[in-house]
Parts: C-alpha cells; sequence; structure tokens
C-alpha cells in the first residue's frame, strides 16, 4: 500500500533556488506529487509545527529560520514514502549527512537544514493538518 508524507523546503533553499533541485529528486524517484504549494508561515504555524522542541535550546532559532517566511510544502506518495524520502533527505545535522543526500548536498547549518520530511504516519496527519488544511487525508489516516 501506498504511503503518504509531507515535506516542506525552508526559506533559505527558496532563497537559494534550490525548489526545482529538490523536487526534481523525488520525482526522478518515483514519488508522486499529489499536492503542492508556496504558503507564507507564520510564526504561530511555526511554533505549532514544531511544538515538540519547545524548551530545546535551538527552538527559538528554528522558529526565526522557518516563522514569517515563505516556504514550499509538498504531499508525496509512493511506496514507503517516509523512509524513501528521509532517506533522499539524509541526517539531521548536514555536517553528518552523506554525500547524495540533500542536506548532504547543499547544507552545512543544523537548524537551517533546508528541508522538513515527516518521520511517521502519525506526524504526516499532524503536519498535514497545519500546513495543507484543505487537502482531503485518505481513508486509512482519517481517525
Ligand atoms: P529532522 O526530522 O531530521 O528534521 O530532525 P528533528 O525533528 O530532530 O529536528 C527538527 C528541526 O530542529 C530540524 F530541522 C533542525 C532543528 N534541530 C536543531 O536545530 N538542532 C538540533 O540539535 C536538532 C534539531
Amino acid at each position: 500500500m501506498d504511503e503518504y508524507t509531507l515535506v516542506f523546503l525552508k526559506p533559505s533553499a527558496i532563497e537559494r533556488g534550490l525548489v526545482g533541485e529538490i523536487i526534481s529528486r523525488f520525482e526522478r524517484k518515483g514519488l508522486e506529487i499529489v499536492a503542492l504549494k508556496s504558503l507564507y508561515m507564520t510564526r504561530e504555524m511555526a511554533e505549532e509545527f514544531y511544538s515538540v522542541h519547545r524548551g530545546k535550546h535551538f527552538f527559538s532559532d528554528l522558529i526565526n529560520t522557518v516563522g514569517e517566511k515563505k516556504i514550499v510544502a509538498f504531499i508525496l506518495r509512493g511506496r514507503s514514502a517516509i523512509s524513501v524520502v528521509r532517506a533522499l533527505v539524509g541526517a539531521t545535522d548536514p555536517v553528518k549527512a552523506s554525500p547524495g543526500t540533500i542536506r548532504g548536498d547543499y547544507g552545512l547549518d543544523i537548524t537551517d537544514n533546508l528541508i522538513h520530511a515527516s518521520d511517521s504516519p502519525e506526524s504526516f496527519v499532524r503536519e498535514a493538518k497545519i500546513l495543507f488544511p484543505e487537502f482531503e487525508l485518505p481513508s486509512e489516516y482519517s481517525d
């Protein structure tokens, strides 16, 4: 059964002109883009999106990196999409991410690490409700 995952490109990826390059990696892998948009991430949305990290030392940096700025978000579908996409994205810290991964090829900063990808079906549902409230979740995800 196909799985869904949510990805968003952080503002620096847009500022650096990496949107097409990054999206094409997912397309070439064979993942289907089922929703895609450019949107303004408010501070409130950023704080809700990253609420599990509230209180951590990097939280305010993280919110300043993505909040009150434009992001590009998309929903991908494919076989084992969550683990496949996270493998293409690479380790959280771009210094440790393998060459050939998105963070390994284009990043250096751990907080401004270019891209977010859901880490579980539960995260996908939570994140989709924040960034794609209009997206009709497939029946297997509805509670
Ligand atoms: P990931 O799933 O790879 O995006 O990583 P996490 O969910 O652990 O982290 C969420 C965001 O917090 C990352 F995009 C970057 C930031 N972060 C830091 O800035 N420092 C850390 O030590 C860990 C995470």
